[in-house]
């Protein structure tokens, strides 16, 4: 790979420069005026010391009665540096712990004034600093990048009012509706209990049982299913708020409002069988992918988006907008962009921020505020609460991480691990000794009123009849599936039900499928050997009563506005043209004796069309052109992996093609490239090979020196890498090329 620079953006990304006073919120919270730069860096003093600062003489040896005597328990310096590391580790997130984060600010396009009252949504000029933490849901903090599951979207905006964490994820709707169903959907998916197996993925009994018991999933599973659970990449995938928000503007005219990410890089994901794959051989798939690109200035960039619906039309769609289980289709209500999230600065230090951020869905600033869906409800006091365990009591506000830039002052006290050193006499409101300070601030100061919404309500443990239509957007999403996408949803419940022992879980999750649709049904039979069973004979839970006619119990709503929402598409999707190839990469399969002017030129156009390109080569070192040019290797057959590129080139040059000839991995890399759909170009010599790889069948074609262009396969016997560079970036622009896939 092209020498990495190191081209942060620090410029933007200061508080300072985010247009905030220098220091704000800091002086208050922090008695010696320190600030996030400021933090230690180890390498900065010149000698070692213990915690309280006595310098250390020696770090190798402990302290012995004897050279070869016990160790003494006066050796306070070991003590105290075993007992810090025995106390490194805080308890995981018990959802979402692994994750990878970036810095960054956001910019709205224009004043959205007349919506809200959020002033970093005001101001064009306004650059407000961000943190984002993705993640995964099920897996612990060790496991792998690629698992099919969720992805956590949560940013931190550190707006000049204080924090506003939107905590979304990369899908619009949720598994259930109701937040006291949250723990045993999260006890569901986890490893089970007993011999905690899956690791990094969904368990299978218990999940599926669970999920065969809650119709409400229904348009979840769907997603989950589809290609949107294993992303090809962070920088390439959507984001959303999930519930239905409010926006209210300085006149406190109220409007719903949902939010979405819509990255700038396109949506695109990676087929099962690499994402196993890469489990394997890059666990760190999207975390490192995420890194590279903000230290190479390939500053990843979402557009946020807001669907906004007045208070009027709250009981205009077909389904209740307070509903976490529905969207609404982008072609009734369209996503208006406002503004822009550039991520520009990786993190200094894993633990300090991607660990400690804590988010709340609580944290809002004037101008949003909630609403009453009763999964949003839950979560207001479970973010709150998993943070006071998890960071270990109420100051984790403190940690660098989580200060607002806003200044902070409340008569809050004491507690573990205080940092600030609160000065004065009074620590409660009202008082007098301190002329009242600090003050509440009325709304036209700039203080939180919230939405004053009517309630005139029986308090009641029930349901609201108009949440009850489980399998109308779960059939939009299927029917609006490409026909590739359509076939990976079969085989992903064909792989997750079949790694389902139970029986009756299995017939139970047929017919639950066939409500959505009966042709989607039969194809996950066929391949789990059973048939879709025509009505259900065990009981299911309270979601679905035994006494009830199942038919009965779940109305399809009212007749839907769309049957088909092309934006809920990856491949097709009119929100994001497949247009460019910036930041992918592509492998060139090189060995001594290869066709430098080739290589050249074709690297010359991908770089320029903002590819990144790296060589493969039978092993590491410098190789050696026809010509004696020498390049340097970036990865060996060994080192690398045919599942971590997005496309592939193999110039000319006959002594190059006739050792890769010999070198079995060559032809797995092209067979797996060819397998998983990808672009594959050869030129010169090199188009043998993929002959050898069984890629492109012996032809008096390939021999012609005329360029060939079929599914993704770009040739040219002729040594003329530069006749077929623009269409290989066509066909690598095209993402994948379906078209190869063995129907189902
Ligand atoms: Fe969360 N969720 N969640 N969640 N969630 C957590 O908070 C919870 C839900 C989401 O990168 C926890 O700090 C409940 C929906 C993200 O740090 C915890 C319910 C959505 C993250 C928690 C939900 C999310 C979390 C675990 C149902 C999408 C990671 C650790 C009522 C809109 C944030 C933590 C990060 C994390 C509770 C449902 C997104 C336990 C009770 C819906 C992205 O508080």
């Amino acid at each position: 790979m092209d020498t990495k620079r190191k081209n942060q953006d620090k410029s933007v990304n200061t508080k300072a420069n985010a247009g905030l006073p220098e220091n704000a919120g800091y002086g208050a919270n922090d008695p010696k005026g320190d600030d996030l730069a400021k933090d230690t860096e180890d390498s900065a003093g010149e000698y070692l010391t213990t915690n309280q600062g006595v310098r250390i003489n020696d770090n190798q040896n402990s302290l012995k009665a004897g050279d070869r005597g016990p160790t003494l328990l006066e050796d306070f310096i070991l003590r105290e540096k075993i007992t810090h590391f025995d106390h490194e580790r805080i308890p995981e997130r018990v959802v979402h712990a692994r994750g990878s984060a970036a810095h960054g600010y956001f910019q709205v396009y224009e004043s959205m004034a007349e919506y809200t009252k959020a002033n970093f949504l005001a101001d064009p000029a306004v650059k407000t600093p961000v943190f984002v933490r993705f993640s995964t849901v099920a897996g612990s903090r060790g496991s792998s990048d690629l698992a099919r599951d969720v992805r956590g979207f949560a940013v931190k905006f550190y707006t000049q009012d204080g924090n506003y964490d939107l905590v979304g994820n990369n899908m619009p709707v949720f598994f259930i509706q109701d937040a006291i169903k949250f723990p045993d959907l999260i006890h569901a998916v986890k490893p089970e209990p007993h011999n905690e197996i899956p690791q990094a993925a969904s368990a299978h009994d218990t999940f599926w049982d669970f999920i065969s018991l809650m119709p409400e999933s229904m348009h979840m599973i769907m997603w989950v299913m589809s290609d949107r659970a294993i992303p090809r990449s962070l920088r390439m995938m959507e984001g959303f708020g999930v519930h239905t928000f409010r926006l209210i503007n300085g006149r406190g005219k109220a409007r719903f409002v949902k939010f979405h990410w819509k990255p700038l890089l396109g949506l695109h994901s990676v087929v099962w069988d690499e994402a196993q794959k890469i489990s394997g051989k890059d666990p760190d798939f999207h975390r490192r992918d995420l890194w590279e690109a903000i230290e190479n200035g390939d500053y990843p960039e979402w557009e946020l988006g807001v669907q906004i619906v007045e208070e009027k039309d709250e009981h205009k769609f077909e389904f209740d907008l307070l509903d976490p289980t529905k969207l609404i289709p982008e072609e009734i209500v369209p996503v208006r962009r406002i503004g822009k999230m550039t991520l520009n600065r990786n993190p200094d230090n894993f633990f300090a921020e991607t660990e400690q951020v804590a988010f709340h869905t609580g944290n809002i600033v004037p101008g949003i505020d909630f609403t009453n869906d009763p999964l949003l409800q839950g979560r207001l006091f479970s973010y709150l609460d998993t943070q006071l365990l998890r960071l270990g009591g109420p100051n984790f506000h403190e940690l660098p991480i989580n200060r607002p830039i806003a200044p902070s002052y409340n008569n809050q006290r004491d507690g573990h691990m205080r940092q600030t050193v609160n000065r004065g006499q009074t620590s409660y409101e009202p008082n007098s000794l301190r002329g009242g300070c600090p003050f509440q601030a009325g709304a036209d100061m700039g203080g939180f009123t919230s939405y004053a919404e009517r309630i005139d309500a029986q308090k009641i443990r029930e349901r609201s009849a108009s949440f009850f239509d489980h399998f109308s957007q779960a059939t939009l999403f299927f029917n609006s599936q490409s026909e590739p996408e359509q076939s990976h949803i079969v085989n992903a419940l064909r792989f997750e039900l079949g790694k389902v022992e139970t029986p009756h879980i299995r017939e139970r999750m047929l017919f639950l499928l066939s409500q959505v649709d009966k042709g989607l049904a039969n194809r996950v039979a066929e391949g789990l050997g059973i048939t879709v069973p025509s009505k259900l004979d065990k009981p299911m839970n309270m979601s679905f009563p035994a006494d009830v006619d199942p038919k009965k119990f779940q109305p399809k709503g009212r007749p839907q506005a769309v049957d088909d929402s092309p934006r809920l598409r990856m491949v097709g999707n009119p929100n994001f043209p497949n247009d460019n190839i910036k930041t992918r990469k592509i492998a060139f399969l090189i060995a001594d004796g290869f066709d430098e002017k080739a290589v050249s030129e074709m690297k010359k156009a991908l770089l320029t069309a903002g590819a990144a390109v790296m060589t493969v080569a039978p092993r590491l070192g410098m190789i050696t052109g026809a010509n004696g040019e020498q390049i340097k290797a970036d990865l060996s057959f060994l080192t690398g992996s045919s599942v971590v590129f997005d496309a592939f080139y193999v110039p000319g040059g006959e002594e190059s093609i006739a050792a890769l000839q010999n070198e079995n991995e060559s032809s797995n890399f092209l067979n797996e490239a060819y397998r998983h759909c990808k672009t594959i170009a050869a030129s010169g010599a090199g188009v043998q090979l993929l002959k050898t790889a069984g890629i492109i069948r012996v032809s008096t074609d390939t021999k012609a020196s005329r360029p060939s262009v079929q599914a993704g396969i770009v040739t040219n016997a002729d040594d003329g890498a530069a006749k077929i560079a623009s269409a290989f970036i066509k066909g690598i622009s095209q993402h994948r090329h379906w078209e190869r896939e063995v129907a189902i």
